[in-house]
């Protein structure tokens, strides 16, 4: 048990470190620092340094509103035509009369420049330059020499002092640089002392403009549009000169410290922004952070960072020869290691690193009381971002929080409950209004002003209404991991039933009875009509049921557990309901069936695999349904075989489909395509283009490769690959309360170690030999054929493997 118990004392050896020897030349080089609010990206420069700044609630438009008020007159017959089997027709009633509008973008803040004059020449060489990340600090680092100077800067974001700190320091010589803000905004620069000001106000409304069709795709309007500011403050030993257009000229300087510190006029997603308070918000955020220093913000921000990312640790080792060449290839920059592994593919500290910087991220960008990470997580350079840097909830946002309670991140999973919050109240009108359903619905877009009506587009996205009946599996896998009873009553409950009333409102009845979604659709995928053409609306995609199915059997084992008597009449109708919805079934090609009727799919390939929500984030296909885990396994034979998997959330979504399938060997090769395919030289996720969601499912795949622990039992290296012969992990989390400890070697499991927090029982599944069970006393703990054994409450239980 000794090794166990070593794990936590011994931290690993790994340094969970990204670094190069150049600066960010794009910013898909530069490396992301955030505090759930505040984001930067920096770059690093010798002669003009960029730090991108973001602020999570910097958003296009305004509370407005967005139903489509005649969408419902078209219901009926849009469901008679799907019936009547015109297909094509009811899309096209749908196009022109059911949708939407698009939703608003993700706004970046603007970019603070440390210009070094060295264009203006001051150009000698650079040398030993360094640019880093250190996870387990969240500082980025930036070290370099260039003629008698010598210097360092350090660059984090704060999560308890609410502010970016930056710190330029010279070794050698001093500091002579400019300072100043560019935004692709409207916007206005004052520097007054020593204090830069950036004002704007964002858009009242950005259209996409991909077709370049657009003459005025964003919107500026007088009164209307997020006011935002931010304030940057300096301190300094040298001398300070403030220009009459908007710069900090800085010269002689020992130490530069910079505190940066922004605000949105956003009071809430459906009332009138602030217009009056942000400079007096922002001026305190600043002055509070200054009052605070440096030295003591640095030390709290380690703090708090540290006591996060250090929850889970872990090594992953292939065989000796692998092993040796990984650690020749860890002394390479993380550019140069990545591109060595994309040759190779044989890197496993690098795919360790990557499941720590999607912890990191998560970190990053989504902390208690800040907005939910996006598509860009925090990070968007671009005032037209691709997809609008919004929350797409068809499978992206659902993806980002994969990994928040297995990784032991829970508090970060806090912003999409918020979310939910809002959506449940903003997707009543939707519901009401669009389909006259009880409850709540979502589409398949969310912006910061909580959209949740169908966008405008093809139905093939658009029109799919069971975006928030998917999301609330998070409420109530928060309530699996932890068993906290007051939250499933108090937070969870409310909004699972609201989109449980939606989902059993919005099933029609066929005549012999059984239960369909109509209109319906696959995200985001088409099926061959029998002339050829290629439709999206039918009725009951597998998805659509499998997520009311899942839904419904959530909300009865919620009420069971809240003890909800005054729910009876809620529970009669979801359970008359449950049996009648269709079967999952297998179709002509031995795969699961896309849609009820067993339509050749348009593109085989294609990156969703709705249709297997049921093995994945689902718990439908598993052990005990041989048949349909076998057309799983063809299902994605298939997918891959057309070229599927090509965008980064999708091979992610992969990684975790194989790791439920137990496919190890499969499992690992989508972790290699991921990280050979679809990642930038700062380890962000390519769609492309940059899409965090391959970051967060990357690491969510790696855990459930380690660990699974649906169906009330905790199974351990379920999917092993031999690419990580050996190796260990601790922190991670099981449902019903557990941590998990492991390690293993040549492929086997040899310890384990469980806590259990609230002394439920512990079903233990294990592929290989046989195991005794432990208490901390070291006396035996009988277990059940079965594996099951008695816990009791902040008690741990270790598992030996004696085969
Ligand atoms: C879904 C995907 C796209 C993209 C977008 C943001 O619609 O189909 O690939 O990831 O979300």
């Amino acid at each position: 048990m000794t090794r166990i118990r070593g794990i936590e004392e011994e931290r690993n050896g790994q340094e969970w470190k990204l670094w190069y020897q150049k600066p960010a030349s794009v910013w898909e080089e530069a490396l992301p620092i955030g505090n759930g609010r505040l984001g930067g990206m920096v770059f690093g420069g010798t002669d003009v340094e960029r730090l991108a700044l973001n602020e999570d609630t910097l958003w296009a438009g305004f509370p407005r509103d967005g139903m489509n008020y005649e969408a419902r007159r078209h219901l009926a017959e849009a469901r008679k035509l799907i019936f009547d089997g015109r297909n094509a027709e009811a899309q096209r009633l749908i196009e022109a009369k059911m949708l939407g509008r698009d939703c608003e973008p993700y706004l970046p803040l603007g970019t603070l420049t440390l210009d070094w004059g060295r264009v203006s020449g001051n150009a000698e060489a650079i040398r030993d330059y360094r640019r880093a990340l250190t996870l387990d600090d969240g500082i980025a680092t930036v070290v370099y020499r260039t003629g008698d100077i010598s210097l360092r800067g350090e660059y984090f974001a704060s999560a308890p002092d609410q502010a970016i700190f930056v710190r330029y320091f010279a070794e050698e010589g001093s500091l002579d640089v400019d300072l100043g803000f560019e935004s692709p905004l409207r916007h206005t620069v004052e520097a007054d002392g020593d204090t830069l000001i950036l004002k704007g106000r964002a858009p009242s409304h950005i259209s996409d403009n991909y077709r370049g069709d657009h003459p005025a795709s964003v919107l500026y309007e007088t009164g209307l549009g997020l006011p935002y500011e931010a304030r940057v403050l300096i301190d300094t030993d040298g001398l300070v000169h403030a220009t009459k257009n908007g710069k900090l000229e800085i010269r002689k300087a020992k130490m530069l410290t910079i505190y940066v510190a922004a605000a949105t006029g956003f009071t809430g997603y459906d009332a009138t922004p602030d217009e009056e308070g942000i400079s007096e918000r922002c001026r305190k955020l600043l002055s509070a952070a200054s009052v605070t220093g440096y030295e003591r913000a640095r030390s709290r921000h380690l703090q708090d960072h540290r006591q996060l990312f250090r929850r889970v640790d872990l090594r992953l080792e292939g065989d000796a020869e692998i092993s040796e060449a990984a650690v020749r290839v860890e002394e390479k920059p993380t550019d140069e290691r990545l591109n060595a592994y994309r040759q190779t593919k044989k890197d496993p500290a690098l795919e360790a690193l990557y499941f720590q910087y999607g912890r990191y991220l998560l970190m990053a960008s989504s902390r208690p009381g800040t907005q939910p990470a996006n598509l860009q997580g925090i990070w968007n350079p671009h005032v037209q971002p691709p997809w609008n840097s919004d929350y797409t909830v068809n499978i992206n946002t659902q993806m980002n929080y994969w990994p928040a309670e297995v990784a032991n991140l829970s508090e970060c999973h806090d912003p999409l409950f918020d979310m939910l919050q809002d959506l449940s109240n903003s997707g009543r009108r939707t519901a009401e209004i669009h389909y006259g359903c009880r409850g709540w619905t979502t589409h398949h877009n969310v912006d910061l002003w909580r959209m949740s009506t169908p966008t405008g587009g093809s139905a093939c996205w658009a029109f799919w209404p069971l975006g928030g009946a998917w999301l609330v599996r998070h409420l109530w896998d928060r309530y699996l991991f932890s068993l906290d009873v007051s939250f499933l009553r108090e937070r969870a409950f409310p909004i699972m039933k609201g989109a449980a009333l939606f989902c059993l409102d919005w099933l029609t009845v066929l005549p012999d009875g059984t239960l369909v979604t109509n209109p319906s659709t696959s995200p985001e995928n088409a099926f061959l009509l029998a002339n050829g053409e290629s439709c999206n609306v039918t009725v009951a995609s597998t998805m659509d049921i499998a997520i009311i199915r899942e839904l419904f059997t959530n909300t009865l084992e919620a009420i069971r557990a809240i003890g909800g008597e005054e729910e009876d009449a809620l529970r009669d109708e979801l359970s008359e309901a449950i049996v009648k919805l269709p079967d999952c079934r297998i179709g002509r090609h031995g795969q699961i069936q896309e849609w009820l009727e067993d339509y050749e799919e348009a593109e085989p390939g294609h990156r969703h695999i709705s249709h297997l929500y049921g093995l994945h984030p689902g718990v439908q296909i598993h052990d005990e349904t041989p048949e349909l885990l076998r057309a799983a396994a063809v299902t994605l034979e298939r997918r891959l075989a057309h070229g599927g998997g090509h965008t980064g959330w999708s091979c992610a979504w992969l990684i975790n489909q194989f790791a439920r399938l137990k496919d190890s060997s499969q499992a690992h090769v989508m972790v290699q395509t991921l990280l050979a395919n679809s990642t930038y030289p700062n380890l962000f996720d390519a769609h492309p283009p940059f899409q965090i969601d391959g970051n967060f499912g990357g690491t969510a795949g790696i855990s459930e490769m380690l660990l699974q622990s649906h169906h009330n039992r905790i199974e351990l290296l379920p999917a092993l690959p031999m690419a990580w012969r050996s190796g260990w992990i601790s922190g991670l989390k099981a449902r019903g309360g557990f941590s998990i400890n492991l390690s293993w070697k040549d492929g086997r499991l040899t310890e384990a170690a469980v806590t259990s927090a609230h002394g439920a029982n512990c079903r233990i599944k294990y592929a290989y030999g046989e195991w005794c069970v432990k208490n901390e006393q070291g006396a035996d703990v009988a277990v059940s054929p079965e594996g099951d054994f008695e816990t009791s409450a902040s008690s741990r239980y270790f598992i030996r493997v004696t085969r």
